[in-house]
Order: C-alpha cells, then sequence, then structure tokens
C-alpha cells in the first residue's frame, strides 16, 4: 500500500493542560504541516510515514473552549478515529474530565483508539498525578499512556506515531 490513507484525530482535554502546545510541537518538528483555522478549532494536517513505507495523513483537531454547547462539540468530534486524551499531571482534576469527554466522542464516533497523556512531565516537583493513577484510568479504555512534555518534546513525537499505528491496524 502506497496510499492516502487518511484519519481524523481529536485531542481532549480540559483547557490549558497543553494540547495546543502538544500539537504545535508535534507539527514544527515534521514538514508539511498547514494550520486550516475553523470556528474555535484548529485542524493540522500531517503526514508521516512509517518504517515499512506506508503513509498516513493526520487531521488533528484542537479544539478549545465551547465546552458548553453540546451540538458544537458533536460537529467537531463527528468522523473521529482516534482520540489523544489529555491531562496535566501537576492538576488532578484534569484526570476527572476525561471520562465524560471521551463518552461524549464514543456517543459521536463509536468506540475509536484512545491513547492517554499526563503531559508537563518536565514539572516533576509539581506533579500530583502518580503514573499508576493514570494508568489504571486508562486501561478502563485499554489505552496506553504516555507521560509527555510539551516544552522538552518528551514522548511528543511517539505519541502521535503509537496513535498513527493504531490507526493504521484498523
Ligand atoms: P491547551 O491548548 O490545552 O489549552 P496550551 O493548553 O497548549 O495553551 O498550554 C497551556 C499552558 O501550559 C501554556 O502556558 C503552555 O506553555 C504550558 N504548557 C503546555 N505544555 C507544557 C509542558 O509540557 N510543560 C510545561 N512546563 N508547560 C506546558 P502559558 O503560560 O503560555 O499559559
Ligand atoms: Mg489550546
Amino acid at each position: 500500500m502506497n496510499g492516502d490513507t487518511k484519519k481524523k484525530i481529536s485531542l481532549l482535554g480540559d483547557p490549558a493542560v497543553g494540547k495546543t502546545s502538544l500539537v504545535r510541537r508535534f507539527a514544527k518538528n515534521m514538514f508539511d504541516d498547514r494550520y486550516i483555522t475553523t470556528v474555535g478549532s484548529k485542524v493540522i494536517k500531517k503526514r508521516i510515514t512509517f518504517e515499512n513505507g506506508e503513509n498516513l495523513t493526520m487531521m488533528i483537531w484542537d479544539i478549545s473552549g465551547q465546552d458548553k454547547m453540546a451540538s458544537i462539540k458533536s460537529m467537531y468530534y463527528k468522523g473521529t478515529n482516534g482520540a489523544l486524551v489529555v491531562c496535566d499531571l501537576t492538576r488532578p482534576d484534569t484526570l476527572e474530565s476525561l471520562d465524560r469527554r471521551l463518552k461524549s466522542v464514543f456517543s459521536v464516533a463509536g468506540n475509536v483508539p484512545v491513547i492517554f497523556i499526563g503531559n508537563k512531565a518536565d514539572l516533576e516537583s509539581e506533579r500530583k498525578i502518580d503514573r499508576e493513577v493514570l494508568e489504571a484510568k486508562a486501561a478502563e479504555y485499554g489505552a496506553q499512556v504516555f507521560l509527555t512534555s510539551a516544552k522538552t518534546g518528551e514522548n511528543v513525537e511517539l505519541v502521535f506515531e503509537r496513535l498513527g499505528k493504531l490507526l493504521m491496524e484498523e
């Protein structure tokens, strides 16, 4: 296959967990990034090539705010093929909201593959979510966990590539 597989990825998480920073870091490290602005969200188009030569075009939806409007949310989530759910390791409340967000995505897009991200791993002395707690939550969804830092770049490319691989296996 040398194809044009294209997948929609939704970034989920509370305000200020680092969604925009993560996608910026990922986009900057690779060629061919393009920002398309839509109402209340950005779509970042990114083509990646795996070791086996297969290509994947990721349409990454960075949804900002507008939490309260369910109709808008379902419009954003429609057609989602996979989700990155992000919490801020320094703020425990950001983990608690993820169930609700995932429920919302699944209701619109079905049970798509998910990866859990604990971001701001660089702020070690301020960490308030243990890796084990995050892993227990992710296990409820059969999801992998990665601790990232959009600041240092730690694990950022890896997490997008992992989700990309999951989507290629679909
Ligand atoms: P959001 O898109 O989820 O709302 P942003 O979050 O990407 O806008 O990030 C919110 C704030 O957290 C930003 O700080 C950003 O620089 C910071 N941030 C994001 N990721 C990391 C990280 O991995 N480590 C650290 N230390 N900070 C991070 P400001 O001050 O610009 O509001
Ligand atoms: Mg943002």
